[in-house]
């Protein structure tokens, strides 16, 4: 079985619309397939639907790996994907990744006890950056360190798994073979191998995918726009009576009390305030929710935002089952 070196799809030529398929004759010959040859080569998007991924990889990983690494960023921790961290049994590290994009406002060490606390995580919590390289090789020492042959990277789609591997790759060896990686979820399609020295080999995978997203599948510009490319600088609201905060045109957050809302997603979203007798967006669905004293409005998917003071919020939406509340992190 000849598999894609760059999304592990098992290669094919007879299905074009299908996964793993390449217009070559000769499958021994083909390295990428061409949706990793697209995607390389001209930049092109798609958007793979994975069915029943999230149990697929649970069941694998609980079954065959020695131990895992598993990648959240600091825009998608919620309650969500943290389940899907404390469902794998079998010894593992969370890694909040994309470490350059986090405020430098936030404490690491107070966010670890936070996370610790608040998701019942006993393992330890690594932050990492391959975009900066901070913080890569030491997660390979520590797998030395532990005498550990094979590690599972396991993570949410576009956690940046597959750069991970790519660069851990180029620190160790020569002419690599790149995993495709792209600013759309679920690129990789299947486990991949790659050996990094004699003694460790480190394993890729789909990511783990979200219940609940803001975009619809074919809206590439907004999911790259949802994904920071770099530094988060938070945005603070102060709110009067009666103001609402709209972002892009698919959530409408209604406040009807002085306030203040600080807003950590990305900076390359379109965020406008409005005044109430203005109808925007409200033919959407709309829920109300009770706020306690300083909480995180989650919105899955986006980030979060800090709210100051208890209070009492309208919000119309594409989906009303993006939000979470919790707890400030800060
Ligand atoms: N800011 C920042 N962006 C990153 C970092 N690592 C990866 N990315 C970006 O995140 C996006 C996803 O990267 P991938 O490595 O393809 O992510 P993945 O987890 O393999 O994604 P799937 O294969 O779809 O599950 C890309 O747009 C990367 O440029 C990082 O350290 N910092
Ligand atoms: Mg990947």
């Amino acid at each position: 079985m000849n598999k894609c070196i760059g999304c592990g799809s098992v290669l094919q030529n007879q299905y074009q619309d299908k996964i793993g398929y390449t217009p070559k004759k000769d499958l021994n010959e083909v390295k990428y397939c061409e949706r990793c040859f697209k995607i390389n080569n001209y930049n092109d998007k798609f958007i793979t639907k994975l069915d029943n991924i999230n149990e697929y990889l649970i069941k694998e990983v609980n079954k065959k790996a020695e131990y895992v690494y598993f990648m959240i960023d600091f825009l998608n921790i919620n309650t969500e994907t943290l389940a899907s961290y404390n469902k794998i049994k079998v010894p593992k590290s969370l890694i909040i990744s994309k470490l350059d994009i986090i405020p430098k406002s936030i404490n690491k060490a107070k966010l670890t006890n936070y996370l610790k606390e608040t998701y019942q995580i006993t393992d330890n919590i690594y932050y990492q950056s391959t975009k900066k390289n901070l913080n890569t090789k030491d997660l390979i020492s520590n797998l030395e360190k532990h005498h550990l042959k094979e590690c599972y990277i396991l993570g949410y789609a576009n956690s940046g798994k597959s750069n991970l591997i790519n660069k851990i790759n180029t620190m160790y060896n020569e002419n690599i073979n790149k995993i495709t990686t792209s600013s759309i979820p679920n690129t990789t399609i299947d486990f991949i191998k790659i050996p990094i020295n004699d003694n460790l080999t480190l394993i890729d995978s789909p990511g783990f995918t979200l219940n609940n997203v803001i975009y619809e599948n074919n809206e590439y510009d907004l999911i790259e726009r949802v994904n920071p490319k770099k530094y988060l600088k938070p945005i603070t609201y102060q709110t009067k009576n009666i103001t609402s905060l709209v972002i892009e045109d698919k959530l409408r957050i209604d406040v009807n009390s002085i306030n203040s809302l600080t807003f950590y997603i990305s900076n390359e979203l379109n965020i406008k305030r409005i005044f109430n007798d203005n109808p925007e967006l409200t033919t959407l669905q709309s829920i109300e929710l009770d706020i306690p004293d300083n909480s995180d409005l989650i919105i899955k998917s986006l980030g979060f935002i800090n709210i100051k003071k208890a209070c009492h919020l309208k919000i119309y939406t594409v989906n009303d089952n993006l939000f979470e509340i919790r707890k400030s992190l800060f």
